[in-house]
């Protein structure tokens, strides 16, 4: 196990990443009594910019917890690649015995990911992918595949709008340059060359928030009273945009005005499908806590993971979904 510099430590991000960013001042305070015998972690997290995230972060926090044997420094980026950056060179000098990587967007990463594999930390990705030169500057990736989620909504849709003349449809993208956009970007695009009468009539990023979600939804009704559907590219988007379009008189659901797609799968989401506001949502499952602990502790023991590792997900539909399904949600 590699040693850990046992005296107090607080990194402070928080000068260069309010010099970058403007964000609220994120610290990394590592302990001076920590024991030998625990495995060091240092997590950079994207944010906490949705409720998926949330979810994602509480899964990895309870994974790497110290009854485990593991202490976990955790770092919230607030959606900015240079706080990550900051978090992995405060790992790095700090020592630690792995590295994990919620990376927001997926260029950028060569240099800090280089400096960890000089220092031999292994890195490992998790959720969102990471596009660099040589793959060996991570041991794995353990994720969702975006572009496979994107072919299950646009399917419904094609299945649903499929006697429809004309479907025109309002894009709100997510955070532009991350896997999770990209793939289901890629999704949407490949279905309107397959249905001539689908028309992407706005295409705009909320940053997977609800509170961009909202204001975006706003901007597009004031354009646009046309739109069949939106297609939200997360649950906190589309809870945004549900708002905006109620508040503007027109109704949502398959049987109202404009048909609500999202991704996520939240335990909020799956409310507004049972309620039938949201039509079809595509699960991303966040629970990657015990399948990371599970490939740290199995090189631990000498055992190398497969490269890539996908998560199994499910969609829910408001023609089907149930109470249960509802109830069994974990997030
Ligand atoms: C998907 C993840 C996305 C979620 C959003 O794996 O990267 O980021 O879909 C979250 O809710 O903000």
């Amino acid at each position: 196990m590699k040693r850990f510099i046992t005296v107090a430590l607080v990194f402070s991000l928080a000068i260069f990443a309010s010099a970058c960013s403007g964000e609220k001042p994120a610290d990394i305070a590592i302990d001076t009594d920590i024991s030998d015998s625990l495995i060091k972690i240092g997590f950079s997290q994207v944010g906490a910019e949705s409720g998926w995230r949330s979810a994602h972060s509480e899964s990895m926090k309870n994974a790497f917890c110290e009854e485990n044997g593991y202490y976990l420094a955790f770092h919230d980026a607030h959606q900015q690649q240079q706080n990550q950056i900051s978090a992995i060179n405060s790992f790095i000098k700090l020592g630690v015995d792995y590295i994990i990587l919620a990376p927001v967007t997926e260029t950028g990463w060569d240099n800090i990911l280089t400096e960890a594999k000089n220092a031999n930390i292994p890195v490992i990705i998790v959720d969102r992918m990471i596009d660099v030169a040589n793959d060996d500057l991570y041991v794995c990736w353990v994720g969702s595949n975006f572009r496979a989620e994107g072919d299950k909504a646009v399917s419904w849709m094609a299945e649903t709008f499929k006697n429809n003349r004309k479907v025109n449809i309002a894009h709100i993208q997510g955070t532009l340059g991350s896997s999770a956009q990209i793939g289901r970007t890629d999704g949407l695009s490949t279905g309107i060359v397959k249905n001539p009468s689908w028309e992407i009539i706005a295409q705009e990023s909320a940053n997977f928030t609800k509170e961009q979600g909202r204001a975006v939804m706003e901007d597009i009704l004031k354009k646009h009273d046309d739109i069949d559907v939106v297609y939200c590219e997360n649950d906190d988007e589309a809870l945004g945009a549900i708002e905006a379009i109620e508040a503007s008189g027109k109704t949502v659901g398959t049987r109202g005005d404009i048909t609500i797609v999202s991704f996520d799968a939240t335990k909020a989401a799956l409310e507004m499908v049972l309620s039938g506001k949201i039509s079809y949502v595509v699960e991303c499952n966040p629970l990657h806590g015990p399948i990371v602990e599970k490939i740290i502790s199995d090189m631990e023991k000498g055992v190398q993971p497969e490269k890539f590792f996908y998560i199994e997900e499910a969609s829910f539909d408001s023609a089907t979904i149930t109470q249960a399904d509802v109830d069994a949600r974990m997030y």
